[in-house]
């Protein structure tokens, strides 16, 4: 007797920040959980579930993932962006959750099985200035980790997206109905980096990977001569060094620095990597598994960058749910091209909501072994947390211009 879905809900859950998470049942009495967090729209992809979604779930076969995948990316007729992505994500999320359950076997297994013992991870090291910065890499290298993310402030500037002056940790979009602007000057920025990663490098040695995130802030000749300046650092990668929509322009940045370059947190389908992946302007890609539409479409996307030997790295901020971050793992177990995942960490509430099987030792990551996706919800006390506005800061420069993010 086919299984049918019976129901699929939206649970909305603020553990120290919002995350949206689709719940789906089906009449054999398994639930698949889906993550379907976009930071700072949320309650955009909740209504686009709940209204348009979920109605049209019930009734379908669980175990038809694809067709169910194809079903509504093609026929919402409205394709791609942000908030349908996010929501088709959640569902193709929870419906591996649950064809792993129905088989008895965590997901890794149904995706042909694990090519690797377990997942290399980073985290991220921000710190004000050269000292903060340094004793914030050698706290995360303490705790295993042997690849690090480093951001830093730069003087001049008051505030700067990722960073804390006290050295607490950051959470990307802050509470409260106000959206927060800040001032950023790139010459500031540009002048100041290249020489602190270098000290940076100097004191933590050869071997620990350094990855740092422009987050898309610089035209592409200042993208291209920071990649340069920072080729005597050796970083692992150099992220979002300007806004991929045109993507040509990443042909000047590669002209000029060999310095590894990772884009796609902000990319929701496999055509928006197509040129940069056949004209191999990147080295790593950094679709997140919720955002991208789920583990179906990420792991084409991971199958068009191997043919350019390009690797997959998930984005996996504290706003990419223990849910996601659990399918991300199991594609990087099954994957051969997948390269490293980003693990920024959550507040303890947060594990304490979503009870998850993957573990993190010795800056790895693995999925677990239980049945699905192995991430279990406290409902009861996901409800004891409302949703709280917060937006994502806006930077504007020293003319008041909007700098892109
Ligand atoms: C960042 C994110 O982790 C990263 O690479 O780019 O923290 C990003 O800023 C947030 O996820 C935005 O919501
Ligand atoms: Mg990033």
């Amino acid at each position: 007797m086919t299984d049918r879905i019976v129901a699929a809900d939206v649970l909305v859950t603020s553990p120290g920040r919002n995350f949206v998470t689709l719940k789906i049942t089906t009449a054999d009495g398994l639930v698949g959980w889906g993550d379907a967090t976009l930071n700072g729209r949320e309650l955009a992809v909740v209504s686009y579930l709940r209204d348009h979604v979920c109605p049209i779930l019930v009734g379908r076969d669980p175990a038809r993932i694809e067709d169910t995948w194809q079903y509504l990316y093609r026929g919402v007729y409205w394709r791609r962006g942000p908030v349908t992505m996010a929501a088709i994500g959640a569902v193709d999320l929870a419906l591996w959750d649950i064809k792993g359950k129905a088989c008895g076997q965590p997901v890794y297994q149904l995706l042909g099985g694990a090519v690797r013992d377990r997942i290399p991870s980073y985290t991220h090291a921000p710190g004000w200035d050269v000292p903060a910065l340094c004793d914030a890499v050698q706290a995360v290298r303490e705790r295993g980790f042997r690849a690090v993310r480093v951001q830093t402030g730069v003087p001049g500037l008051d505030s700067v997206y990722g960073v804390t002056k006290d050295g607490s940790a950051y959470e990307p979009a802050g509470r409260g109905r106000a959206l927060v602007e800040e001032v950023w000057d790139s010459d500031a920025y540009l002048r100041y980096v290249p020489g602190a990663l270098a000290e940076v490098r100097s004191a933590v040695g050869p071997e620990l990977a350094l990855l740092h995130d422009v987050h898309h802030r610089l035209t592409p000749i200042q993208a291209a001569r920071l990649g340069q300046a920072l080729e005597p650092v050796d970083l692992f990668w150099l992220e979002d060094v300007t806004p991929a929509e045109n993507q040509e322009v990443l042909r000047l940045v590669r002209q000029h620095t060999t310095t590894p370059l990772a884009i796609g947190e902000v990319f929701t389908t496999v055509w928006e990597f197509q040129q940069l992946l056949t004209e191999q302007l990147i080295d790593f890609v950094r679709a997140a598994v919720s955002h991208a539409g789920g583990i179906t479409p990420l792991r084409r996307i991971a199958a068009l960058a191997e043919v350019w030997q390009v690797r997959l790295a998930p984005h996996g901020p504290s706003d990419v749910s223990p849910i996601a971050l659990a399918g991300a793992t199991h594609v990087g177990l099954a994957t051969p091209n997948f390269a490293i995942q980003e693990y920024m960490g959550y507040p303890e509430r947060v594990h304490e909501v979503f009870r998850h099987a993957w573990t993190y030792a010795d800056g790895h990551l693995h999925p677990g072994d239980a049945p699905g996706l192995g991430v279990e919800v406290d409902e009861a006390l996901a409800a004891r947390f409302p949703y709280e506005p917060a937006y994502l800061p806006v930077a504007r420069r020293r003319d008041g211009t909007l700098t892109d993010w």
